[in-house]
């Protein structure tokens, strides 16, 4: 029976999802972060005003990383108690965490306008840059959270660790992936290569995506040697390359109504995966228009690049290329997997296997 002690990761329990279970803990997350604080007059209008920071920008993702934490969880651990299945909840809504303090961050320094189908954070009226405090805040309260539930678990600071060395994995990513995207007009294609590619999208991506859930359930169930760690990484972070391909895909092919945001690649200048397919198939006349169309935010521009795009037949690219890297990745997964149960890391990739969003 699916319920508060158990999780939701076999096919007999499919039918009440842990999306519920997971869904059902967040106001107790919410008030984990702020009832002492709200209590407080001096502080309270800070915390009241975080209060509507986590409720606008936290519980409306997919939440695919937070149910990975407790969905592997499970499928590492026989007969899980309530608490731990609590605590893994508890890790996945760290997870989210994570995820809406980049997210904040990401939609300033991306330009964009709507993320999950609601305005960017940053462009509500009333908030603007005080975004950038209120993403530090949401870093914040991860370890406040840790903390309340496993200061006394021996995987503590593994967990600690763990975070802190992910976020910085994140943030080197952040840069690479702008650093290697100039402001407006400054178009140079010299770095815009397949290895480059793959380094951001590792680093800025999958780590904190792929990795980090399934890690943060591997230490949970007491598996924290290295070369079960590395094999697992190995998978995960291959599983991301193709999650960001997707995201990159979807960027300009994707439907905003779908995935809840406007695109912004083409005119940030990024050195995305179409771009970067774009480049290895161009004629000198073409890579010429793309020099002259790319990062800049401006419609017909960006109309033209998407012309080029449809020129190189790019959308048959990227079904090819979906369906030669889901073969790879289970080969993959037949390889490396190890000890660890192959489900583990195949529910994963069923999860993002031609998503629409
Ligand atoms: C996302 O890259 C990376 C992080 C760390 C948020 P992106 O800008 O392509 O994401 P999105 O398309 O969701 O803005
Ligand atoms: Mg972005
Ligand atoms: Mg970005
Ligand atoms: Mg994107």
């Amino acid at each position: 029976m699916a319920g508060q002690n158990s999780c939701s990761n076999n096919k007999k329990s499919k039918a009440c999802g842990e999306l519920e279970e997971f869904d059902a803990i967040f106001p107790a997350i919410v008030d984990d972060l702020t009832k002492t604080g709200l209590k407080d007059i001096e502080i309270s209008d800070a915390i009241q005003w975080f209060k509507k920071v986590i409720e606008y920008n936290v519980p409306f993702g997919k939440k695919n990383r937070g149910i990975a934490v407790v969905t592997s969880y499970c499928q590492l651990v026989t007969n899980p108690t309530k608490d731990n299945i609590r605590r893994a909840r508890v890790l996945g809504w760290c997870v989210e965490l994570l995820q809406a303090y980049f997210l904040i961050a990401d939609d300033i320094m991306d330009s964009s306008i709507t993320r999950r189908g609601q305005p960017c954070w940053y462009k509500k009226p009333n908030v603007g840059t005080i975004a950038i405090n209120d993403s530090y805040y949401l870093e914040s309260s991860i370890y406040v959270l840790i903390k309340k539930y496993c200061r006394d678990q021996p995987y503590y600071v593994h967990l600690m660790e763990l975070f802190h060395e992910t976020t910085l994995q994140t943030v080197i990513g952040q840069c690479l992936d702008l650093t290697t995207a100039p402001p407006q007009g400054n178009v140079d294609f010299t770095n815009f290569t397949l290895d480059r590619y793959s380094a951001i999208v590792k680093w800025k991506t999958a780590f904190y995506s792929f990795y980090l859930p399934v890690a943060i359930a591997m230490y949970m169930a007491g598996i924290s040697d290295t070369e079960t760690h590395a094999n697992a990484k190995t998978i995960l972070l291959q599983m991301g390359h193709f999650f960001q391909v997707q995201d990159d895909y979807l960027d300009c092919y994707g439907s905003p109504e779908v995935i809840g945001k406007i695109g912004t690649d083409i005119q940030d200048n990024k050195c995305g995966w179409l771009v970067v397919q774009a480049l290895n198939r161009v004629t000198p006349e073409q890579r010429q228009i793309l020099e002259n169309n790319y990062g800049r935010d401006d419609e017909s521009k960006i109309k033209r690049v998407k012309e080029l795009y449809r020129d190189l037949n790019l959308t048959h690219v990227y079904t090819e290329y979906e369906e030669s890297s889901y073969k790879e990745l289970k080969t993959l997964i037949e390889k490396c997997s190890g000890s660890l149960p192959k489900e583990v890391f195949m529910a994963f990739a069923d999860k993002i296997y031609k998503r629409q969003k």
